[in-house]
């Protein structure tokens, strides 16, 4: 099979299937028996950070990503007639990162991402795994793009990142994902969910803006604590739907905004009440509340 037949604005790149399994240390594939090459693509997000208290990190400024990408790469392929694939978004057990290293797609940075020389680390990745062979495979880039600079691991607020490591238990993005209950961990986020602070800070990213059209800022990624309250959890989920942070649900991100309103001292100690009554049930919320009550009076 021809490479040139794949149509794609943005880079990508074609690896064996097999050859991913060596690397990642697997002997044979326990999924995808019969698949013999990966197809990754990368396509950019939005690189300008938009000035706001209460903004998303750049990957959530648009539409939502996985279901972009999936389209995106859905016509790049339409000529290779593939009749056995399978478009992977984020969601699947595939190490996509190491996938696009092995495609030569870019190398991973001590913020523990993928970073592209052209497009820098705000990207997305999106894989075809299929049972097509090439004619041609590419191979990883040998480099060092972060030498001694150290930049996002001294920025974390967590101290979450040591060399090419994250511990995610202490990582804002994905405390601010889901229902956790280390609430002083919380404390310096900066972003109502996700977080881009050790990619804001790598000279890699300090590029133009490459971000597709739909990944740019749209009015939906400004959400207010008085419109949280007037919407029901039905009506925010049909609002939201077409945005990435929407899968977390809604009382998740109305504890988002409250710990950063709370974190900038600009709320009332009515208002936190108001939310933690209205939703006493949910205990990890609840106690939440509980605690930023006593951070705002601190
Ligand atoms: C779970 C997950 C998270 C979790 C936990 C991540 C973790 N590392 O534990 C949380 C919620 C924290 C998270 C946060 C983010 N995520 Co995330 N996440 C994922 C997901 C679904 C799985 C990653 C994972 O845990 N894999 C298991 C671990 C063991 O493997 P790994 O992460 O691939 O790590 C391996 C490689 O890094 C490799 N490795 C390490 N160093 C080196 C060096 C070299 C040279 C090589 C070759 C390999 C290598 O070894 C590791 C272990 O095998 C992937 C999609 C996917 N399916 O891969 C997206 C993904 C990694 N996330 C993505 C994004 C955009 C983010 C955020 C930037 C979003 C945001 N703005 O908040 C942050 C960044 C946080 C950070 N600094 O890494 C993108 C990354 C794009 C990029 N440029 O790399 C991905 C690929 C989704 C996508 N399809 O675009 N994420
Ligand atoms: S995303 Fe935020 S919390 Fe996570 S490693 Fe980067 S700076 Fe630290
Ligand atoms: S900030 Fe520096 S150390 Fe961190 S990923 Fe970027 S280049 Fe590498």
């Amino acid at each position: 099979m021809k490479r040139k037949l794949i149509k794609s604005n943005y880079p990508f790149g074609i690896i064996e299937y097999q050859k991913y399994l060596e690397y990642i240390g697997q002997k044979g594939p326990k999924k995808y028996k019969e698949m013999k090459s990966l197809i990754v693509f990368i396509y950019p997000f939005s690189n300008t950070k938009i000035k706001g208290k209460y903004l998303p990190a750049k990957f959530a400024y648009g539409k939502d990503y996985h279901k972009e990408v999936k389209s995106l790469i859905e016509e790049a392929i339409k000529d290779l007639k593939l009749t056995n694939y399978e478009i992977k978004v984020d969601v699947s057990s595939l190490k996509e990162k190491t996938c696009a290293y092995l495609a030569g797609l870019g190398l991973i940075g001590s913020n523990s991402l993928l970073i592209n020389e052209k497009y820098g680390s705000y990207l997305a990745i999106g894989i075809v795994i299929t049972d097509q062979e090439f004619n041609e495979y590419d191979e990883p880039i040998e480099d060092d793009y972060c030498k001694d600079c150290n930049r996002c691991i001294k920025a974390c607020p967590n101290q979450a990142l040591s060399d090419n490591s994250l511990d995610k238990g202490k990582c804002l993005s994905y405390l601010n994902q889901s229902k956790s209950t280390d609430y002083p961990l919380f404390d310096k986020m900066k972003y109502l969910y996700g977080c881009d602070i050790c990619q804001d800070v790598c000279p890699y990213n300090k590029i133009e803006d490459y971000g597709l059209a739909s990944f740019l800022i749209d009015d939906e990624a400004y959400l207010d604590l008085s419109e949280l309250r007037s919407l029901s959890e039905e009506e925010y989920l049909k609002k939201y739907q077409d945005k990435t942070f929407s899968w977390i649900g809604y009382l998740p991100m109305v504890r988002n905004l409250l710990v950063l309103k709370v974190n900038n001292k600009d709320i009332t100690l009515e208002e936190l009440k108001y939310f933690q009554e209205k939703h006493k049930v949910e205990k990890w919320f609840y106690n939440h509340i509980e605690y930023l009550k006593e951070k705002l009076d601190e």
